[in-house]
């Protein structure tokens, strides 16, 4: 296990790279070229720059996150090799660059949905959450105006103003696309893939769908194992894999987390952990902080299964509470992240020196 932080570039994050260096633990970022469009091929220049100005921190780049998919890619469009070629390009810079980790998703429309960004908790902290009643409320087409006025001045992924623009031939785009024919793409999309990934040993990590469940009638497929194993099948090599996010994989409380990571071991390339408290089931949850005492997940379990089946990729806390005044993007300021990184970070201490050393009697 590898803990490393979030960080989305000099030009949109608030946080300094010399901020994460001083995280106890942490030497590598999860990056992106966040101004790249899907589609676009990223420059091997750039990239190249990217790396250099991470080093120059002390810190190294463990992986991408994310390489988002074009629409056509999701849609089955005939542009789709077009945009295939090009993502096979964007692999193949990442990998002269001896990059060798992706995340991406396969989301229609939506990244990720919450309906509150800044959800006040009783100690005075604001969270990201979700409520079932705000999203039956909602115009999706509305979606982003909704929460635009929340996100402290910062562009969220997945919610680019540009994008949204547009939701609504989104939408129209996804019509005939049922949850067969995202998965038959899905996997026509890995299969064009794997031969760079083997080049390059790239690894592909899918970032599951969250929530994980349909919202405004839309498909979502990467929802639990039956449908990750049955992909992971489909395109049975080992570069190709599942990011595992416990904050999404755990919306759904039928997801047995630890059971899920146990069922994916040597699949799982990068994890994604963090909490959740559950206030009325799936109606209503927040992102507490990651202490399992603070939300309604065993965290301990959780690093205990990673622990247990040789995870040995990148981890990073997720979406943290804003705390302590600080100003940015929500779900990634500094502070909360540091925390989470610094109580993940004992968690796994303490398994692994119980599991090498026992405990006396
Ligand atoms: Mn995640």
């Amino acid at each position: 296990m590898e803990m490393t932080m979030r960080w989305y570039g000099a030009a949109f994050d608030t946080v300094k790279l010399e901020q994460i260096r001083q995280v106890p633990g942490v030497k590598g970022v999860i990056t992106t070229l966040y101004d790249m469009k899907p589609g676009e091929v990223w420059p091997q220049e750039r990239i190249h720059a990217l790396k250099r100005e991470v080093e120059a921190a002390g810190l190294h780049i463990a992986g991408i996150e994310s390489v988002n998919v074009h629409d056509a890619i999701k849609v089955g469009s005939p542009d789709r090799e077009q945009y295939i070629a090009n993502y096979i390009e964007t692999l193949e810079n990442l990998g002269k660059e001896d990059i060798h980790l992706v995340c991406y998703n396969f989301m229609p429309v939506f990244d990720w949905t919450r309906t509150e960004l800044a959800r006040r908790r009783p100690d005075g902290s604001t969270v990201l959450a979700y409520s079932k009643a705000a999203v039956d409320a909602l115009d999706p087409e509305r979606m982003f105006e909704s929460i635009a006025g929340e996100t402290n001045g910062t562009v969220m992924p997945g919610w680019e103003p540009e994008r949204m623009a547009k939701v609504k031939e989104l939408f129209a785009l996804y019509r005939d696309v049922d949850d067969e024919k995202l998965f038959a793409n899905l996997v026509y999309f890995l299969e064009k893939l794997m031969p760079v990934c083997n080049r390059y040993d790239i690894k592909m990590a899918i970032h599951p769908d969250d929530p994980a469940w349909s919202v405004f009638g839309l498909p979502r497929i990467i929802i639990n194992e039956k449908n990750i194993l049955r992909m992971l099948k489909a395109v049975d090599d080992v570069h190709n894999g599942v990011t595992f996010c416990s904050g999404s994989y755990g919306t759904n409380l039928e997801n047995d987390l630890p059971h899920m990571i146990r069922a994916l071991k040597g699949r799982i390339h990068f994890a994604h952990v963090r909490n959740l408290q559950f206030n009325d089931g799936m109606n209503d949850f927040e992102e507490s902080a990651h202490l399992s005492a603070d939300g309604s997940f065993d965290m301990y379990e959780i690093m205990r299964a990673l622990y247990e089946t040789g995870f040995d990729g990148p981890i990073r806390p997720d979406h943290g509470r804003m705390i302590w005044g600080e100003v940015a993007m929500p779900g990634y300021g500094l502070y909360d992240r540091a925390l989470g990184a610094a109580y993940l970070n004992g968690l796994w201490e303490a398994i692994e020196k119980a599991e090498t050393r026992g405990f006396d009697k």
